[in-house]
């Protein structure tokens, strides 16, 4: 009995996906912030390029850059977005994205602790999570550049260069097409976390985030009110990817010298690391149901010959045979989110 349960502990201990840690996500937030202001374009941001690489590889992963020089209305940037992919046992991806460039200022010093930090770090201990968690369907963190704008004020097509430049891409290459939805993580990092909806986001996928949060009783920091926010997110809805921006953009340190370690807090960061990955069974369940009910896409072969037996079970079966026809075709439908690899 004693053996049993030992053996036990062991297989959940080998299969259970492990839980974001914050005290990890804070590390590189830590060393982030050490780096010093990360403007795109900079040798900062190409040490903290190194740094993300360099911890992706720690964790078993690459990352693959998509580099290229944008103009903005003051000069010629250089920048780079870094595009990790976790498969998943379907092609079909889930983009969890977040800027880690910092917003440029010349009159007084700014990290961005949360502002362009917080993101880059949650994303790094995602990353880690993510590796070892069974993925029904593929996973890909994108750390942006370029999300800050380059002029004082954030106005028409000078900010957000690293996402435009993601989706014209995969445009481009036709890789758009099996991207499913978009999860942006932005400053997530204040002390006094408080994350509102955003109406330019997709009402479903919204309404799996808060509705998660509020079963995790997490409803003290993601709050029912709701605002309207451009960011990241905006090319990928504009490019008709389902996306929510996670943000809270009530920070009384926003974009001023006060953006750092002090104003944030880990607990902020585990509070959102348990939120998106408590919602992603449920994203990936609804993104599995759109695909069977659809008919436009079948998930498997074994799935596509069961849904055809909907159509050729014969009326002269037997009740019981008529009854394994059914339970078959009720397993067809079942999400296929729960598949295993
Ligand atoms: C977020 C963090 N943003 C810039 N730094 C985007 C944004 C700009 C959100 C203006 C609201 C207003
Ligand atoms: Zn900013």
């Amino acid at each position: 009995m004693g053996a049993l349960l030992a053996l036990a502990l062991a297989l959940q201990a080998v299969t259970a996906a492990p839980k974001f840690d914050a005290g990890k996500a804070w590390e590189h937030l830590r060393q982030l912030v050490a780096i010093g202001p990360r403007p795109s374009g900079s040798p900062a941001i190409e040490q903290t390029r190194k740094y993300i690489k360099d911890q992706l590889a720690a964790s078993g992963l690459t990352a693959v850059e998509q580099v290229w020089d944008d103009q903005t209305p003051i000069d010629k940037v250089h920048m780079v977005n870094l595009v990790v992919t976790i498969p998943g046992a379907r092609k079909e991806r889930i983009v969890i994205a977040g800027h880690y460039d910092t917003k440029l200022y010349r009159q007084f010093r700014f990290v961005g602790a949360s502002d362009g930090g917080s993101s880059a770090a949650f994303l790094l201990e995602l990353a880690r999570v993510l590796k070892t968690r069974k993925n029904p369907m593929t996973i890909e963190l994108l750390f942006l550049d370029g999300e800050e704008a380059r002029l004082p004020d954030w106005g028409g097509t000078d900010n957000t260069y690293g996402s435009r430049h993601y989706v014209d891409l995969a445009k481009r290459d036709g890789s758009l097409a099996s991207l499913k939805a978009m999860l942006l993580i932005d400053m997530i990092g204040d002390r006094d976390l408080d994350i509102r909806r955003d109406t330019n986001s997709t009402p479903w996928l919204t309404n799996v985030i808060w509705e998660t949060a509020r079963r995790q009783n997490l409803d003290d920091y993601f709050l029912a009110d709701s605002t309207r926010i451009e960011d990241d997110h905006l090319p990928f809805l504009a490019a008709g990817v389902p996306s929510v921006d996670i943000i809270d953009l009530d920070y009384e340190a926003w974009h001023t010298a006060k953006d750092t370690l002090d104003a944030v807090s880990a607990r902020s960061l585990q509070v959102v690391g348990d939120v998106v990955l408590g919602s992603l069974p449920n994203i990936e369940a609804h993104l599995s149901k759109t695909l069977v009910l659809t008919g436009r896409r079948v998930v498997n072969r074994r799935s596509y010959k069961v849904l055809r037996a909907k159509a050729v079970t014969p009326r002269r079966k037997g009740l019981k045979q008529s009854m394994i026809a059914m339970k078959h075709r009720r397993q067809a439908f079942v999400p296929t989110a729960t598949d295993g690899h």
